[in-house]
């Protein structure tokens, strides 16, 4: 079944100006990128955003990192989207992520990881929401 999940381009790619060769990995996987915006996250926002962490301890660094620079927003579109990009991106921590996998490519450790994927389908409604409120679902 054709899904949307939401993709963020976290700011140690854009730091490491990879955000597209990242992007070309996505779509020569077969993804269609049919929403993508650049934007600096605000504390509020990135808390906002990882509500459902609230309370953990890593949770201040989290949102450190994210607000540290620029991010790329996007929404993605494959058969399958949610799962095929949890499974292109790889485990949270690149050291347990697979080969090949987007975080085991671009990250550097379980925090600073290089992306995001929704991983529901009640997520990826809330969080494409989240960035693109006019556009949702
Ligand atoms: P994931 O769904 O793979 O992004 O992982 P989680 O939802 O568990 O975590 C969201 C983000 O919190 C991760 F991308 C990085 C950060 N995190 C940590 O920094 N330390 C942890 O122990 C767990 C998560």
């Amino acid at each position: 079944m054709t899904e949307r999940t939401l993709a963020i381009i976290k700011p140690d790619v854009m730091k490491a100006h990879r955000a597209f060769e990242l992007i070309g990995m996505i779509t020569d996987h077969g993804f269609k990128v049919v929403r993508c915006k650049q934007m600096h996250l605000t504390a509020d926002e990135a808390e906002e955003f990882y509500a459902e962490h609230k309370g953990r301890s890593f949770l201040p660094e989290l949102v450190e990192f994210m607000t540290s620079g620029p991010v790329v927003v996007l929404v993605l579109e494959k058969d399958n989207a949610i799962l095929g990009w949890r499974e292109l991106m790889g485990a949270t921590d690149p050291a347990q992520a697979a080969e090949g996998t987007v975080r085991k490519i671009f990250g550097t450790n379980k925090g600073i990881n290089a992306s995001h994927g929704s991983d529901s389908t009640a997520a990826s409604a809330r969080e494409i929401a989240f960035f693109f409120p006019a556009h949702c679902c």
